[in-house]
């Protein structure tokens, strides 16, 4: 069965995580590779909305995956952000936490990363043939599945 995050139903083979309350799934237009996103399965808008039990489990499964994901795509580094209501970037309406493996040098400027995550899925840079296909995102989800195991 999909799961739903906002407006948009995410098949189970591009989810790799899944718990009693939160789920984890790869990005259709990664900012670096191994961007990924982990949310409650309630489709909660606001971080706020969230009650104490979902939090935990949101946040041990963000604890869980950036491990994961910073190992298996080779960073040394992670930055980890919700964009918590629409003047703070966020386009989907239900929380999500991002989950970005860094390595030295992969922007110029650190900080950067963060502009860049505010634009990346906005207006023209979010037209469909920006994203990713199916296929490699399945294929990356088979690959980060396996850790959970
Ligand atoms: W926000 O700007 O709301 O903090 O971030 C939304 C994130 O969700 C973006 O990184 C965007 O690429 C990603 N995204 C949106 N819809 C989907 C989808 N159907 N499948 C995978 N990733 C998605």
């Amino acid at each position: 069965m999909s799961l739903q995050f906002g407006k948009n139903l995410i098949k189970p083979s591009v989810s790799f995580l899944k718990t009693d309350l939160s789920f984890a799934f790869v990005n259709r237009k990664p900012v670096v590779p191994g961007h990924v996103l982990v949310c409650p399965l309630r489709p909660a808008e606001r971080f706020r909305d969230l009650i104490p039990e979902e939090v935990s489990d949101l946040f041990s499964c963000v604890q869980r995956v950036s491990n994961v994901v910073e190992t298996h795509f080779g960073g040394t580094s992670l930055t980890i952000s919700i964009q918590d209501g629409p003047d703070a970037g966020q386009t989907v309406s239900h929380v999500h936490v991002h989950i970005l493996p860094r390595k030295a040098g992969d922007f110029k400027q650190n900080d950067k990363i963060y502009e860049v995550l505010e634009k990346h899925d906005r207006g023209s840079q979010n037209s469909p043939d920006k994203w990713r296909s199916e296929e490699e995102m399945e294929r990356e989800a088979a690959s980060l599945r396996k850790y959970f195991c």
